[in-house]
């Protein structure tokens, strides 16, 4: 496999200014004709012209109108070589034959359920015809389609519908055209029996846009939060970033079958029907959620990656960054800022930290891929955004709003880098920050070690500040970059203190707001090794609020006492770190037990961590959604990762353990939770509704967790009188917690009811899948043969593999089965679909982090993977450089 890196860019030699393509769709295959007016960019000779491509069958070339002579012709596995291009412009028209129906690897053009659609970005494009596949090169396109109007009623593709009608035998065409010139990524089709819910948006110009999403007719119903998630995010962009929709149509399209969330087309976004379609009773919270966030992340790409694109792949994240933060931004304003931000940072802790410490480590912009579907990572979206919103942090949110305008105003229309957004933010600014590149190109997370102390004679407070950022392969060096750390200082009474001034080496800093409020909040900037930080007047000693709204992407490590944590948990006005003080103890809690488990000693929780769980939870000032992530304690990856040897074991008794204290000694509060939160008869997907829900829920797993007749029989009777499916499946997922018969029968009994809804089973098949109960490899292998699985569609594998690798006990099994369950799965998929075997593979990729016997058994799996014949370059990828 050949890999390919970012210091060998060059521009392309030929320019595609207009492209029109035709599609003659048909069962046996289908015929593409491409037709390219091509304008040479090199003076003097005759260069070849090389295309992509990639499983097409090759039927004719033609330059002016002319057949190319077959000696012209050079056709590899992923190549089309034309020599002796004219040097003045000329049209080029290729026809190329494809079999869609037979494309198992759903990225080129493909059928789901009988329909024809398409997944172009990374490279899917090159699968449809020869060109040159890359996102530099930007044409306008113009596309025919020709299909039978029985089967394929509906023809779209991007931009205006200009002409349709009949053709003979039972045919029909539709020919689309977009006036934005845009990379072959954004091109999409679609073709099939489907119908649509209509509604339309105004925009701040006054234009009337019709938003059309398209489903199969019974799954219509279904569509109607999707739609006002779109037109709260069309207003969203207007009233935050001044974007307006930029055509008179927007199209979505909702696939079964599909290998990520969605895909921005350029007006006409093509989704995994499980981020379109719902009701309150085939979809929770979460999945509502989920809508409104990726409907607003493809939606927002129309200007973040459609109008102004990326030059190359590796500038992935110039895009997905930037998107993912205003996807994050939009879902806060829509329901709970803070609770929002938790749920980030949770996920970028979880995957991208651990990603970044491991073999797959790679900068926010990579520096080599094999296969770029393997770098749609954590790292480029989840860390990418925090480095978007590091700007926004330095640089305040009418600073960063002006950054943003300075770079559609330079670049609307291009294909550009991570460098021209970051100049623009500069410029904009007229400010420069020297070492803040250095996040785009150094992999690992930062360490920020804080040590901090109060002068009461001289009444200032000093931050020590240490950085270290730690090796990654291939980068065993690094430079200190610059992190914008956010402190607050608390007084005795838990209040804010207001902030004068503070000194940093020779200069001194004065805080002032512009409308002349007092700053509680200071944004120091930390870009050197080791650094200090003095902040002046401060009257008593305070207790310090470091990192607050987690600032930067970085590991903490601070001197602060447990006292001053509770203290943080207690009184602290940034939520995030209220809730961020309260997980410190936890994992400072489960990394203590942990100890006492290996050794075989009592376990015992501190009244204190008790009590200050019981008065988060019984403070009625406090959101709910709030509570209940308090309430949860740090995840078992999570504690993992601190650990020298990741004993999966003992971690996964203490997390019970400290769960059952918890509900043991908190049980009345507990069950005033449940019974005063009840649901209302009409489900309401937003914050106001979600919030009790989700604490009823929250208090719910940790009583059933004690396995006792009574409290098993609330979580018995909300799953049996539920109104909506996010109290179905938590009384299901609370009941699945213990081994039994009780077990057993709601899982039949939920399977038996939904059989129909694949969307739904998809959450059966998960909740056992991830169970912790012991032995779980082999229920989830008879699941493999359930005819709920499918290993042909993306959602199931992610649903019954994906899911059982997030557990822990038996993903790493001692004796190997979970390891060698997933490296079986992901050889028989690897022949269909690549790039979701090579993401099953990235589970195996922190091996080294456990003990010998895991060790050998999980490298045993990974040998046994690459020395398979025939592997994909996807696959090969993930799994060698997890050895390495
Ligand atoms: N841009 C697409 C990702 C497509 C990935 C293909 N391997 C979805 C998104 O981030 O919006
Ligand atoms: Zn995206």
């Amino acid at each position: 496999p050949k890999e390919i890196f970012l210091k060998d860019y060059k521009a392309p030699s030929f320019a595609f200014e207009t492209l029109n393509l035709k599609f003659q769709l048909g069962e046996e295959h289908t015929v593409v004709t491409s037709s390219i007016h091509v304008i040479p960019k090199t003076t003097g000779g005759k260069s070849p012209l090389v295309l992509d491509g990639e499983n097409l069958k090759l039927v004719s070339v033609k330059i002016n109108g002319q057949k190319l002579g077959d000696d012209k012709i050079t056709v590899s596995a992923r190549h089309l070589t034309l020599a002796s291009m004219p040097s003045t412009p000329f049209d080029l028209e290729i026809v190329t034959e494809i079999e869609p129906q037979n494309n198992t690897s759903l990225e080129g053009l493909y059928k789901s359920s009988g329909n024809f659609c398409t997944q172009c970005e990374a490279e899917g494009f090159r699968k449809i015809t020869y060109y040159q596949d890359r996102p530099d090169v930007m044409s306008k396109f113009t596309t025919r389609i020709e299909a039978d109007q029985k089967l394929y009623p509906v023809l779209l593709s991007n931009g205006n519908l200009v002409d349709q009608g009949k053709l003979t035998d039972g045919k029909h065409y539709a020919v689309w055209e977009d006036p934005f010139r845009k990379p072959c990524y954004l091109f999409a089709l679609v073709a099939g029996q489907l119908l649509s819910r209509d509604d339309t948006f105004t925009t701040c110009s006054g234009r009337q846009v019709l938003l059309r999403i398209w489903t199969p007719a019974e799954d219509v119903p279904k569509t109607e939060y999707a739609m006002e998630s779109l037109k709260a995010a069309m207003k969203w962009d207007e009233e935050v970033f001044g974007l307006e929709y930029d055509l008179d149509l927007f199209n979505i399209v909702a696939v079964p079958d599909f290998n990520m969330g969605a895909m921005e087309n350029k007006s006409l976004n093509i989704f995994n029907s499980k981020l379109v379609l719902a009701s309150p009773q085939t979809a929770t919270d979460a999945d509502f959620a989920a809508i409104e966030g990726v409907i607003g992340h493809e939606y927002f790409h129309n200007w973040t990656g459609n109008r102004v694109t990326c030059r190359d792949w590796f500038q992935l994240s110039l895009k997905e960054g930037l998107t993912v933060f205003r996807d994050q931004e939009f879902s806060s304003d829509m329901g709970s800022r803070g609770v929002k931000r938790i749920a980030d940072v949770c996920r970028l802790r979880i995957s991208q930290f651990s990603q970044d410490a491991g073999p797959m480590a790679h900068p926010v912009r990579p520096h080599s891929y094999i296969k770029m579907d393997n770098f749609y990572t954590v790292t480029v979206y989840e860390k990418g955004a925090e480095v978007v919103r590091m700007y926004q942090t330095l640089l305040g949110k009418a600073g960063f709003r002006k950054g943003m305008d300075l770079y559609f105003k330079r670049h609307d229309g291009q294909a550009v880098t991570c460098e021209e957004f970051l100049a623009a933010m500069f410029d904009a600014n007229q400010t420069k920050f020297p070492t803040f590149p250095l996040w785009y190109s150094q992999a690992g997370t930062p360490v920020l070690t804080a040590t901090t102390s109060y002068n009461a004679e001289a009444q200032t407070f000093t931050i020590k500040c240490r950085q270290e950022v730690p090796q990654t392969p291939g980068q065993p060096e690094k430079e200190p970059m610059l992190l914008p750390l956010a402190v607050g200082l608390l007084d005795s009474k838990g209040h804010d203190m207001s902030l004068s001034s503070v000194k940093e080496g020779a200069s001194l800093h004065n805080f002032s707001n512009p409308d002349g409020s007092s700053v509680t909040t200071a944004v120091l900037r930390v870009d050197k090794a080791e650094q200090e930080f003095t902040f002046l007047d401060v009257k008593e000693k305070p207790v310090a609020s470091l990192l607050r709204n987690f600032s930067a992407p970085v590991r903490l490590v601070s001197d602060i006492s447990d006292k001053d944590l509770f203290f943080l948990l207690a009184h602290d006005s940034d939520q995030f770190n209220r809730w961020e003080a309260g997980q410190t103890l936890g994992r400072k809690l489960m990394l203590n037990l942990v100890t006492l488990q290996q050794k075989g000693e009592k376990l015992r929780v501190d009244d204190a961590f008790i009590e200050g769980l019981r008065s988060i939870l019984i403070d009625s000032s406090l959101d709910k959604e709030f509570v209940a992530k308090a309430l949860t304690l740090p995840g078992e990856s999570e504690v993992a990762d601190l650990m020298p040897i990741a004993d999966p074991d003992a971690i996964h008794e203490v997390r019970r353990f400290i769960i059952k204290q918890i509900a043991s000694n908190l049980r009345q509060e507990l069950l005033k939770a449940v019974k005063t939160n009840p649901s209302a008869e009409l489900y309401d997907p937003t914050h106001k509704h979600r919030a009790p829900r989700s604490l009823k829920n929250s208090a719910l797993a940790y009583l059933v967790s004690l396995d006792e007749p009574a409290l098993t029989d609330l979580a018995l009777h909300q799953y049996k009188t539920a109104s909506n499916l996010t109290d179905k499946v938590a009384a299901l997922a609370a009941l699945s917690q213990n081994p039994g018969e009780t077990r057993s029968d709601v899982l039949a009994n939920f399977y038996d009811q939904y059989k129909g809804d694949n969307l739904v089973t998809n959450k059966w098949l998960a909740l056992q899948a991830m169970s912790d109960i012991p032995g779980n490899v082999e229920q989830v292998r008879k699941l493999l043969e359930h005819p709920a699985f499918d290993i042909r569609n993306p959602n199931k594998v992610y649903s019954l593999i994906g899911a059982f690798c997030s557990s822990a006990v038996n993903f790493h099994a001692k004796d190997g089965s979970g390891y060698a369950l997933v490296a079986d799965v992901v050889l028989q998929l690897d022949k269909l679909n690549p790039q979701v075997a090579a993401r099953m593979v990235s589970p195996f990729s922190r091996w080294r982090r456990f003990d010998e016997g895991r060790q050998a058994a999980a490298k045993a799996q990974l040998e046994r993977i690459t020395s398979t014949n025939g592997l994909s370059d996807n696959v090969y990828e993930i799994a060698s450089k997890s050895l390495v």
